[in-house]
């Protein structure tokens, strides 16, 4: 078994600081708004006071939504996976300047999306379902940062063919295997986005068509919509694999099982986004239960996950001394704030999935949908299992990338708890006060028509978003301090590139193989969207005008 000692250049750890930078930017002006939203609904409206920067409720929850859910997850995952890339196969990226031109049309999409955003022209909320209309340059710049992520995706693929070609029969790196598979996953899935943004939203927004069809919109939108949750997921699956185990003095327990659910996750993350429509009148029901039935299949590779992580720690817990049902719990490395936070993010992500499952239910879906229940879900997956994961990667990447240890791990500890407290008390009140009517999207504390009952949660609501804001920003401002501090001690940090029980060499061959899962992947597609798409495209009637409602 390879022991990997490889490390990469000061060239590239500079690159890859520059994602984290721009991910943790944008994060800590999105995660501004998380308060203001929260303390809204429970009656303590800020907004006003900020009438000469920002305009309305909906402007923030727009820059919220784009700036956490789309860039601070976009920058920091193709920054990590070049960093798995690389350290996985021993060897640097084959065309670094193709993933630099991929990285600075991803910061020129950025800059050209944010100018319209901060300009209140286009809170069109992170959906950006028309007929909401947003000023050209918000779509034209989310483009650039779709486009650019796919060139960073091509230079990956450079490297891995080449890595591939030069090893024969050997198996490909699990936590390069796992990178590419989420990239080009990726690649498939904004597809749906791409063909929207460029055959409807940009030119209705230029004035070169009348209208747009939203119905059309809303299907190509859930076809990346969907998948776009597991690129966010995979990077944070990738870590618990890959590098989680390490951490905890263990082993992975099975490469197998570990690469048989990444494979899954390709063939089923895209065929299902009309799990997101249940309620829209023009997707046939028959469709819409397909899709509910795939939407169950993709359970699977998350089960396989929680059984393999769970069983690497148990057995890491053992070996340190951990005895009993639940002793092994204990000795895990619980002092290590890289540790905690990804544990912290899995243990909310079993509540988070659970709730997706019920979101999945046709008939369930019928009283959850557009309700608070669905941005508590969210904040239990987005926000916890991948946000907690990437803070958690951060703790060792921030110091391996700068040379400099972090310069509080205290502090780190607090982020953590302070979040993972404040998401259990926040995301809990969402659940409830949505499965008692209360809608998402909507400046409730303004609301003439609160029932009594939903009082207590909403104020939990306020109180929990409260908290999280703290533990965001002490985590924000630890890693700012830590990048720019002169007295920082020096680090010597590696990455902890874990090894698994069983010898990759011994996965088995179909493990490791591309053609078939790419075949299956593009059938499935085929049979689950095709006749859809076909049906929608040739009905399609861009009559709606669209127009702003901020
Ligand atoms: Fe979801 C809506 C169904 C997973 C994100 N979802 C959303 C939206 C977002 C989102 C952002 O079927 C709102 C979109 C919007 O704005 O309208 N979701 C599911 C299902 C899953 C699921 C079935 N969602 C996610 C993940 C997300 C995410 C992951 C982000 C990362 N979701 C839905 C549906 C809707 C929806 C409907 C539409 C609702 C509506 O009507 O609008 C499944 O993939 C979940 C499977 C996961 C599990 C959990 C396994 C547990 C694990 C933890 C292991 C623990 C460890 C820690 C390692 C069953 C793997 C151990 C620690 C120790 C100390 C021992």
């Amino acid at each position: 078994m390879s022991t990997n000692t490889y490390e990469l250049s000061a060239a590239e750890k500079k690159f890859v600081g520059w994602h984290v930078f721009f991910a943790v930017a944008a994060l800590s002006v999105g995660a501004l708004f998380g308060p203001l939203q929260a303390l809204e609904h429970s009656g303590l409206d800020l907004y006003p006071y900020l009438k000469p920067v920002f305009k309305s409720y909906y402007q923030g929850l727009t820059l919220h939504g784009v700036l956490n859910a789309l860039v601070w997850t976009t920058f920091f995952i193709t920054g990590f996976l070049t960093l798995a890339v690389s350290k996985g196969l021993e060897r640097p990226m084959k065309y670094p300047k193709l993933n630099a031109v991929g990285f600075w049309t991803m910061v020129v999409g950025l800059v050209t999306a944010a100018i319209p955003l901060l300009l209140d022209e286009a809170s069109v909320l992170y959906t950006f379902y028309p007929p909401m209309k947003a000023n050209w340059a918000f779509y034209l710049g989310l483009t650039l940062v779709v486009v650019g992520s796919w060139i960073e995706g091509y230079g990956m693929y450079y490297t891995f063919a080449a890595w591939r070609k030069e090893n024969p029969g050997v198996r490909s790196p699990l936590a390069a295997l796992g990178s590419v598979i989420t990239m080009v996953m990726w690649q498939i899935a904004t597809l749906g986005v791409a063909v929207e943004i460029l055959t409807m939203l940009l030119p209705w927004s230029l004035g070169l068509i009348e209208g747009t069809d939203p119905q059309l919109a809303r299907t190509y939108f859930w076809f990346t919509g969907h998948p776009l949750v597991y690129f966010w997921l995979l990077p944070a699956y990738l870590s618990w694999y890959s590098f989680l185990p390490k951490q905890v003095g263990g082993k992975l327990f099975s490469d197998s099982l570990a690469r048989f659910a990444f494979w899954l996750f390709l063939l089923l993350s895209v065929p299902l986004g009309f799990h997101h429509q249940y309620v829209d009148p023009g997707v046939p029901a028959g469709w819409k239960f397909l899709h509910a039935i795939l939407t169950y299949s993709v359970f699977l590779p998350s089960m396989m996950t929680a059984f393999t992580v769970v069983a690497t720690l148990e057995k890491a817990g053992r070996a340190r001394g951990g005895k009993g049902l639940f002793g092994w719990l204990r000795t895990l490395p619980w002092n290590n704030p890289s540790v905690t936070a990804q544990l912290l993010g899995g243990i909310l992500f079993f509540f988070g999935g659970i709730g997706g499952l019920a979101n999945a239910s046709y008939n369930v879906n019928l009283v959850l949908h557009n309700t608070a229940w669905v941005p508590g879900h969210f904040h239990l997956t987005v926000a916890s299992a991948v946000t907690m994961s990437f803070m958690g990667i951060t703790y060792w990447l921030v110091p391996y990338v700068t040379g400099k240890k972090l310069i509080s791990d205290k502090a780190a500890h607090w982020a953590n708890w302070l979040w993972f407290t404040g998401m259990v008390i926040f995301s809990n009140a969402m659940h409830v006060v949505g499965l008692l009517g209360a809608p998402r999207r909507t400046p409730l504390g303004l609301a003439p028509y609160i029932p009594e009952e939903w009082s207590g949660h909403l104020l939990r609501v306020g109180i929990g978003g409260t908290i999280m804001f703290f533990g965001i920003y002490t985590y924000i401002i630890l890693l700012a301090r830590t990048a720019w501090s002169k007295k920082a001690e020096a680090a010597d940090v590696e990455i902890p590139l874990a090894q698994a029980e069983q010898d990759p060499q011994n996965t088995p061959e179909w493990l490791d193989k591309w053609v078939p899962w790419l075949v299956g992947t593009v059938v499935l597609l085929i049979v689950a969207y095709g006749p859809q798409l076909i049906d929608q495209i040739s009905n399609i009637s861009l009559n709606a005008p669209g127009g702003r409602v901020w």
